[in-house]
């Protein structure tokens, strides 16, 4: 039979402790670490902050404020320019957005804030240019290239339509009802604002010249908020499908 020598004992005893200690060791960390999770909270997490701000916590008061966005990252890339309103080109949403808070905060010299800096939004992303006007021969088009494009995403999306294939009606109304609960988020009541088309309009208007006068046509009886009824009539749903 074989026998340790008091060497080999010793050495045994070592790695024996090592483990006991990396154990111990490890049930500290996970300890500490919970703790740690337990108390430190995002003080950021449950606050929205306006256009053009950011949450930052305020150790001095104790508390999180929004502030107008400290930086914006340089953009070199043409695609990410945005055009205003006011038919200005910004070098990203982000310094369109932090200049406007910058203006009315007063965070810059107002000799480089005008009116227009104070009431800007972005209209649509790229570069300003002319955009055509809107043909009425596109504009009545404009359902069926909707159509199309929406039947795209959800084609290429992982969104759920009716399983027969045959049934393109249905699967036109499941893509009009889909759409507009993507666009129904803020608030989401129901209703589809001018404000929650904007995802929607901005990057298209630069290249669809029809997609305001469409948009604007969808809210039938022009109370500024688009039913689901109104929008599927606009992409050409009858109502009773809805
Ligand atoms: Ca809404």
């Amino acid at each position: 039979m074989y026998h340790l020598d008091n060497v080999e004992w010793t050495k045994c005893w070592a790695l024996l402790l090592l483990i006991v200690a990396s154990i111990e060791c490890k049930n500290d960390q996970s300890e500490l670490t919970k703790s740690v999770t337990e108390v430190v909270e995002d003080p950021c997490a449950s606050i929205k902050c306006g256009f053009g701000q950011e949450c930052v916590f305020d150790h001095d008061n104790n508390e999180a404020e929004c502030i107008c966005i400290r930086a914006c990252p340089q953009n070199d890339d043409l695609r990410r320019r945005v055009c205003s309103n006011y038919n200005e080109t910004w070098q990203s949403d982000c310094h369109l957005m932090k200049h406007r808070c910058d203006c009315l905060e007063e965070q810059t010299d107002s000799k480089y804030c005008t009116y227009e800096h104070k009431h800007m939004h972005i209209d649509y992303y790229g570069e300003c240019k002319d955009i055509e006007p809107c043909q009425d021969d596109v504009l009545e088009d404009f359902p069926r290239r909707m159509r199309d494009w929406l039947d795209n995403i959800i084609s290429l999306s992982r969104v759920e339509v009716t399983e027969s294939k045959q049934d393109m009606a249905h699967k036109w109304i499941d893509a009009i009802i889909w759409k507009f609960c993507d666009l129904d988020k803020e608030p989401h009541d129901r209703y589809v604002s001018r404000h929650e088309l904007f995802p929607l309009r901005a990057p298209l208007l630069s290249m669809e010249s029809c997609i305001s006068d469409f948009l604007d046509g969808c809210d039938s009886n022009a109370d500024h908020k688009i039913t689901l009824v109104e929008w599927g009539k606009c992409l050409g749903a009858s109502p009773g499908k809805l």
